[in-house]
């Protein structure tokens, strides 16, 4: 299979994440891609390709055009204003409060943010376009005819939103590909997402519609990040009433429970018949990832990869999160080796 990696990930690199009242170094970090692509490059998965450069266009398709230049500008503007440390969001429009968009940059910062965790620094917008051109380039790879692709993203993006940021992601790069499937002929895509946490920004930008089905598994929402979102009585808003699934799962969930859950959502997927899947591809359900609480082994992600290529149809692999850095390499190719029947 294809892999499609930017060494300018790299360029993501802030240090400090807010965690328990502490900054922390970010659990999202350079390693994790350099990793992912040793192994791939151990068991010779298949060609390595730099991405191409593709237009804003690809990207503003699912995020408003004031949230792209936000991003593109935040980190000047937040050095404008003699800030010492990285860009974090601390104040939010909550309930009761108006939603328009402020000057200053703490205002900014606060109606684009979801969460406090992810700072931005310099470079962040640069490594958060090449993540978007490289599921791009697996997309275009498939478009001309590949039958699955890797797409080693980094930074992730299954978080972010139209206009909003946070969970360590920018741009949704699984929403950008799926979106570029429809673009380019494709009547229907499912967009299955086995990452750990719950995919907000994917459901909330396909919500409202039937072309795009999205599926996900993760920690309940009681429990686990993003809080808000994920609850298993989301079913889509008109034309897409329907079209959204979430499989919701406690603390302590094994892979029989998951297991369970994954057949179901590719059984619905089936049944819709879409042209292309698109799968978001966490790997922090592990059992021992050091922010989630899902028990899967090394090997229950072969196992699994085998039931996505059941499915039986063309699948693009986008990477989201995983935590475990020293086995994030292991327990990525694992799903993909599995899909291919290794
Ligand atoms: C990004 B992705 C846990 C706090 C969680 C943010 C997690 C973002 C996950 N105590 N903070 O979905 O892997
Ligand atoms: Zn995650």
């Amino acid at each position: 299979m294809l892999t499609v990696f930017s060494e300018k990930h790299a360029l993501r690199d802030s240090k400090t994440e807010l965690v328990g009242g502490e900054l922390v170094p970010p659990f999202e970090c350079p390693l994790r891609a350099e990793h992912v692509l040793k192994r791939v490059k151990q068991v010779a998965l298949g060609d390595i390709i730099a991405p191409c450069e593709f237009n804003i266009d690809a990207i503003t398709r699912v995020h408003n055009p004031d949230f792209i230049r936000f991003l593109e500008t935040c980190w000047d503007e937040w050095v404008e204003s003699g800030y010492k440390g990285e860009a974090i969001a601390s104040c939010w429009p909550a309930r009761g409060m108006q939603q328009r968009i402020p000057d200053h940059i703490d205002g900014k910062l606060g109606y684009y943010a979801m969460a406090a965790e992810t700072s931005i620094s310099n470079g962040t917008w640069e490594a958060a376009r090449a993540s978007a051109n490289v599921a791009l380039t697996a997309q275009s790879a498939m478009n001309a005819g590949a039958r699955e692709a890797f797409a080693l993203c980094r930074p992730p993006g299954h978080h972010a939103a139209a206009d909003m940021f946070g969970g360590y992601c920018f741009i949704n790069n699984a929403a950008v590909a799926t979106q570029a499937f429809i673009d380019q002929g494709a009547e229907r895509v499912a967009l299955l997402d086995v990452d750990f946490h719950h995919g907000n920004g994917s459901q909330a930008i396909f919500y409202n519609r039937n072309d795009v089905m999205f599926l996900s598994l993760h920690g309940d929402p009681k429990q686990a990040f993003p809080h808000f979102l994920g609850y298993a009585d989301e079913k889509g808003v008109g034309n897409g009433e329907g079209f959204n699934h979430n499989y919701p799962m406690g603390p302590g969930t094994n892979f029989e429970t998951w297991a369970a859950a994954l057949e179901d959502a590719c059984q619905k997927i089936r049944n819709f018949g879409p042209n292309a899947v698109v799968i978001s591809l966490g790997v922090d359900t592990f059992e021992h990832d050091p922010i989630s609480f899902f028990k899967l082994s090394s090997d229950d992600f072969k196992r699994y990869g085998k039931t996505i290529a059941n499915i039986g149809l063309p699948t693009l692999f986008v990477m989201e999160g995983g935590y475990a850095v020293e086995e994030i390499g292991i327990n990525t190719v694992n799903v993909l080796q599995g899909y291919e029947g290794l």
